[in-house]
């Protein structure tokens, strides 16, 4: 039998679980996300996916049904694994802490021992950077505080934004290498090669142009035979849509915000960063919907 995990996502209505479910998992254009805002959830929202060897659950819950999940005979919590607590940063401080305690109390009452919680404090591309800090600050506090400040209780600041969708992208790929214990530099030395030339396709073609697949030929060394199913996997991971009978490719917006993170590192630390990206495509190249 295939091991299953199961993922929830929670919050209040409108923080970002949808998007963030739509992104990470069914690779939905961000920007499309940000322009054309979705309908609420409704209830619970759920899919599955195969990720290396296991099946994966995820749970979307409606905002709107909070009380419901949190009540005393709500089962929804049972045999998690993650719990994806998104909050949007923007929002009072009090308001954001009330509903970690929340989730600390279901996780206490629910003894839930092999479940790790991370809280998305999303959508940081609206505020101050200073204020993000004070914000981040006070909720650590609280953390250290409530003695909850350990691996299975950990904190992130996101947004699916041009300039943080790489930073996010990492994060989420950290989580979910985390749901199956694998170990960040583990990757072997020919996926690692074969990941760099994908990155160096995102790097090159990422001018929302149209381009041949002949092109990377010229470019950079790689026949037309080996090009096609670099580009499927691209186009699986949401970097790249073909045109024109599979003869032409253009990359999508996402592969511009990856690029764009990619630039703002400084020289020194770019072969970390680079190395970190390599995986977390890894990572997203192991994930796939179950039909
Ligand atoms: N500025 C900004 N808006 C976001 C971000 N992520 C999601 N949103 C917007 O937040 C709104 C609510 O998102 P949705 O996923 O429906 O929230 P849910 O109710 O938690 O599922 C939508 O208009 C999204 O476009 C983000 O990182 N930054
Ligand atoms: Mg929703």
């Amino acid at each position: 039998m295939v091991e299953t995990k199961k993922v929830l996502f929670i919050g209040p209505p409108g923080t970002g679980k949808t998007t963030i479910k739509n992104v990470f998992f069914e690779m939905v254009n961000p920007l499309k996300l940000l322009k054309n805002t979705l309908d609420p959830t409704r209830g619970i929202n759920s899919s599955i996916y195969s990720f290396f060897e296991l099946d994966l659950g995820v749970f979307d819950l409606a905002g709107q049904e909070n009380d419901d999940w949190f009540s005393k005979d709500s089962n929804i919590f049972n045999h998690t694994n993650l719990i994806i607590c998104v909050l949007d940063i923007n929002r009072y401080l009090g308001e954001n802490i009330e509903f970690i305690s929340d989730v600390i109390r279901i996780q206490n009452d629910l003894k839930l021992s092999n479940c790790s919680i991370a809280i998305l404090l999303h959508k940081i591309d609206l505020i101050e950077p200073l204020y993000l800090q004070r914000k981040l600050k006070a909720i650590n506090d609280y953390l250290i505080n409530e003695k909850r400040q350990d691996m299975s209780f950990q904190i992130y600041p996101t947004s699916i934004t041009k300039k943080y969708f790489l930073e996010t992208y990492d994060i989420m790929s950290h989580l979910f290498s985390n749901l199956i214990g694998y170990k960040i530099g583990s990757i072997n030395e020919k996926l690692f090669q074969d990941f760099k030339i994908d990155l160096q396709i995102i790097v090159q073609y990422s001018d929302q142009k149209e381009h041949k697949i002949t092109d990377l030929f010229y470019d950079l060394d790689i026949s037309s035979k080996d090009a096609t199913p670099r580009l499927k996997r691209l186009e699986k991971l949401g970097f790249l849509e073909f045109l024109e009978n599979s003869h032409n490719f253009q990359l999508t917006e996402r592969a511009d915000f990856f690029r764009l993170g990619l630039k703002s590192e400084e020289i020194d630390e770019k072969e970390t960063k680079i190395n970190k990206i390599l995986e977390s495509l890894y990572i997203f190249s192991n994930l796939n919907q179950k039909k």
